[in-house]
């Protein structure tokens, strides 16, 4: 018999350890694409309706336990037999391990939403399985004395322990991984099962006259797949939304608790607010705007009350992030809120689920705390902030700046008119022109799209009558006040880029 435990326990142990990396590797990488758990959804998915019936007959809402503990039974019943038949006949029970691997890579690409990321932790769950496999294997080996080594140059005793330890270390990281990514998971699928309430003030709808229909130019909201995302976060936190509260506390008359549910239940506003990274370089793509669901930080403020003597509110998000926003920025007639909502959803994750703080006029990093879940009412020369720590400046407005869409840099176009668009910003104060120069040409006035509100970017468009040759186009946008958006080229830190973005076209 030790003919097959030795070899099968060997199997098992390398099965464990690929799979327990593999876990650890998704939490990280890929948040929800625990192998283990995308094949048990890909089984859900083939089995036919009669087998689901019965086993949901049997277990009830069990049922999910009893398909992962199948599962683990037949991915150890098959370990053990990929150690076996590499002790027979290798490289069988390796060549076993692969389509064990393939199977989870097959299940992570064909899920919905999946890229080839997902079937990452797969490969690494097969490789790593497949090298231990083969290192236990050439252990076995050595404990058996031959003719010429008569004297076995490895003990039993050495073998199996480094099996055990081996197959403890894989249970140990698969422990891990679980206990990481689960509070995403959970997160999840209570995020997938809120419906927001209906707001108590839509947002002003979105001019007919804000979008133009040029291919290429950026939509006038844009949607949350492609939405820009910044943070510190290296694992998404994965907030109990029944167990989120935000404290307002500091130099405050009165502190001031709200539930989630408290949250939803008063009378939530939607409004449409550009949100820009201070890291935007000029010309980038860090930048979104969306309609979002949320409740005035100011009314919560007001029942604090803040004494007369605090400038500065301190934001912290449940992993520790912080941002400092000056008091009036919160408390002003500006619409700075408590977000719920973006383009009609729960949260994204990504975006902060549950809560999160938006901010017209300012940038991220000084207001737009996602996840959060205190504010503290203090002062500027009381606390830093995160950023505000590391050589970023004290406060952050969002610079008047605009962008050229299309053409893309580089582009071929043909000669004749060739519709020339992008979009500009300055939140808060708004647009009012936008120029495009060509070359050495002079600044030739822009067409502009209709205003969402100051606080949106607004798309502008210049039909231009391209000529044979290589040639250079810019924009400069000209915010409410009649401030002009200065050349001045500047680095993002310490609070924004400054520049003007041009493209090179070449037109044929
Ligand atoms: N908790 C937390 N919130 C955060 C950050 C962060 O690192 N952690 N980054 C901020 C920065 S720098 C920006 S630009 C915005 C980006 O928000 P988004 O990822 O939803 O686009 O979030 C802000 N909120
Ligand atoms: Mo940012």
């Amino acid at each position: 018999m030790a003919e097959f435990w030795r070899p099968a326990g060997a199997g098992v142990a390398s099965v464990v350890a690929g799979v327990g990396a593999a876990e650890l590797l998704s939490a990280f990488l890929v948040q929800n694409g625990s192998p283990v758990l995308t094949v048990g959804a890909l089984l859900i998915d083939l089995a036919p309706p009669w087998l689901k019936e019965a086993v949901i007959g049997l277990f009830g809402t069990g049922d999910k336990a009893f398909l992962i503990v199948s599962l683990a039974v037949v991915v150890l019943a098959g370990a053990a037999v990929a150690g076996w038949l590499e002790r027979i006949r290798p490289p069988l029970g390796r060549i076993l391990i692969g389509v064990g691997g393939a199977v989870g890579v097959l299940a992570a690409v064909t899920r919905s939403g999946n890229g080839i990321v997902d079937a990452l932790p797969s490969v690494l769950a097969a490789a790593l399985a497949i090298l231990l496999l083969g290192w236990l294997m050439r252990m076995l080996r050595d404990t058996e004395p031959t003719r010429a080594t008569p004297r076995a140059r490895v003990s039993r005793r050495r073998f199996v322990g480094t099996t055990a330890a081996t197959a403890a270390a894989g249970a140990l990281a698969l422990v891990i991984g679980q206990a990481v990514a689960g509070g995403f998971r959970a997160a999840s699928a209570a995020r997938a099962a809120i419906r927001l309430p209906r707001p108590a003030t839509t947002a002003p709808p979105i001019p007919a006259g804000a979008s133009f229909d040029i291919p290429g130019l950026s939509p006038i909201i844009t949607p949350n797949a492609d939405f820009y995302r910044i943070d510190t976060a290296l694992q998404i936190p994965g907030i109990d939304a029944n167990a989120w509260k935000l404290r307002i506390f500091g130099m405050v008359e009165h502190e001031v608790e709200v539930t989630f549910a408290e949250l939803l239940g008063l009378p939530l506003e939607e409004s449409t607010t550009t949100l820009t990274c201070v890291s935007n370089e000029v010309g980038g793509d860090l930048i979104g705007n969306a309609t979002w669901l949320g409740y005035p930080i100011r009314h919560l403020l007001a029942k604090a009350k803040p004494s007369s003597d605090a400038d500065m509110v301190l934001s912290t998000s449940q992993d520790g992030w912080t941002a400092s926003t000056p008091l009036e920025t919160l408390t002003d007639d500006r619409n700075a809120i408590l977000a719920v909502g973006m383009n009609g959803t729960p949260l994204p994750l990504e975006h902060g689920y549950p809560v999160r703080m938006v901010v017209p006029g300012l940038y991220g990093y000084v207001s737009a705390t996602k996840w959060v879940v205190s504010l503290e009412v203090t002062r500027f020369d009381e606390h830093t902030a995160y950023w505000t720590t590391r050589g970023w400046s004290e406060r952050g407005p969002v610079k008047l700046s605009s962008r050229i869409d299309v053409p893309a840099a580089g582009r071929q176009v043909k000669a004749g008119t060739v519709a020339v668009a992008g979009v500009a910003w300055s939140q808060h104060v708004g647009v009012s022109a936008v120029q495009v120069k060509v070359d050495d040409g002079p600044w030739q006035e822009a067409t502009l799209a209709d205003a969402i509100s100051a606080d949106t970017w607004r798309q502008w468009r210049f039909a231009w009558d391209a000529t044979p040759g290589a040639h250079t186009l810019r924009v400069r946008a000209t915010d409410a006040k009649g401030l002009v958006q200065t050349a001045t080229e500047r680095d993002v830190v310490p609070d924004g880029a400054t520049g003007l973005h041009e493209v090179q076209v070449t037109v044929v």
